[in-house]
């Protein structure tokens, strides 16, 4: 069965790859990669929609802001941090399984402002998200349509929080993203200004202080990859793992983890979880996009191995 849709979980599966979507942020809570899972998400979640919080893992969606509401701003004030479009309901509008497998299998999901959402966020809006499965890739497309109805633009930041799973025994610290050299940043750990701060590595480690790493990255390329050691590379040291996010329309890029301490403090965090996964999040987070009446945006990532 290439698509199944029991327990408000959408599954799709290709062979020996399959991919997970609960309705509760249409989040994609597990992309297994020729058999192998390659996201993270933690055993204390729970992506039932009866469960109010959002994932903790998987590709959460942050939408229409990413990170705390600005407070002065009377359209977002009443958000929480990363807005509704995570813990949101989803309905599941479209799917299709191609006759051809190099076609994959594909499945749309849809969001609409609803009384829950009205309550806290005024404008109209229309969110579909696209997720489809191809033999060696996965590809996540959000659309975000303001519709002709409305009487003003739609600001907004959108981005995909995506949390990969490291192979077992492989730690943040020793992996390895690039290329994010001469890019402006802000280093939310030290708590550094816009446009005051260049990175200057040609290779990027996941580490910092106690561990922890936050920073938004503006104006990455569209292609980077997160190199892993391999187990056996890691005694040989020779071998990497190389996960490749080809990201469109999404000119930023958000490298997160909070290390064991912080992450010991996350409530539906499992235990030891901030060591099993390295957060790499396209979006669109300064500035904010401005959608006309009756516009459609539309922004997304490949992902795929070698
Ligand atoms: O994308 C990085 C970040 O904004 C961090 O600052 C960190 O707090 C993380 O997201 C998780 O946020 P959450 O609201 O899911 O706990």
């Amino acid at each position: 069965m290439p698509i199944d849709t029991s327990n408000d979980i959408v599954t799709l599966s290709l062979g020996t790859s399959s991919v997970k979507v609960a309705l509760k942020g249409a989040t994609v809570i597990s992309y297994q990669h020729d058999g192998r899972e390659r996201l993270f998400t933690s055993a204390k979640s729970n992506p039932s929609p009866s469960d109010k919080a959002a994932v903790r893992g998987g590709v959460p969606i942050c939408w229409p802001i990413f990170g705390p509401p600005d407070l002065d701003n009377p359209l977002y004030a009443q958000l929480k941090q990363h807005g509704f479009a995570r813990t949101g309901i989803w309905h599941l509008e479209d799917h299709h399984a191609a006759d051809d497998t190099a076609d994959g299998v594909k499945a749309t999901f849809k969001l609409e402002p609803t009384p829950e959402i009205q309550a806290i966020y005024s404008q109209p809006f229309l969110l579909r998200y696209t997720v489809h499965l191809r033999p060696y890739t996965l590809s996540l497309s959000l659309a975000v349509t303001n519709p002709s109805s409305a009487i003003a633009p739609l600001h907004f930041q959108a981005l995909l929080h995506a949390y990969f799973r490291l192979p077992d025994g492989v730690t943040p610290p020793e992996v390895r993203v690039t290329p994010l050299e001469s890019l402006a940043f802000v280093d939310k750990v030290t708590g550094g200004e816009k446009g005051k701060e260049t990175e200057r590595r040609k290779v990027v480690d996941v580490d910092g202080p106690k561990g922890e790493v936050d920073r938004v990255y503006y104006r990455a390329p569209d292609h980077l990859e997160l190199a892993f050691p391999t187990p056996t590379a890691s005694a040989s040291g020779s071998a990497t793992d190389v996960l490749k996010v080809h990201k469109t329309n999404l000119p930023d890029v958000v490298l997160w983890n909070p290390g064991p301490e912080k992450g010991a403090t996350i409530a539906d965090m499992e235990e030891g979880g901030a060591g099993r996964y390295v957060c790499l999040e396209p979006g669109r987070v300064e500035p904010f996009e401005v959608l006309e009446p009756g516009s459609t945006w539309e922004g997304g990532i490949e992902l795929s191995f070698a």
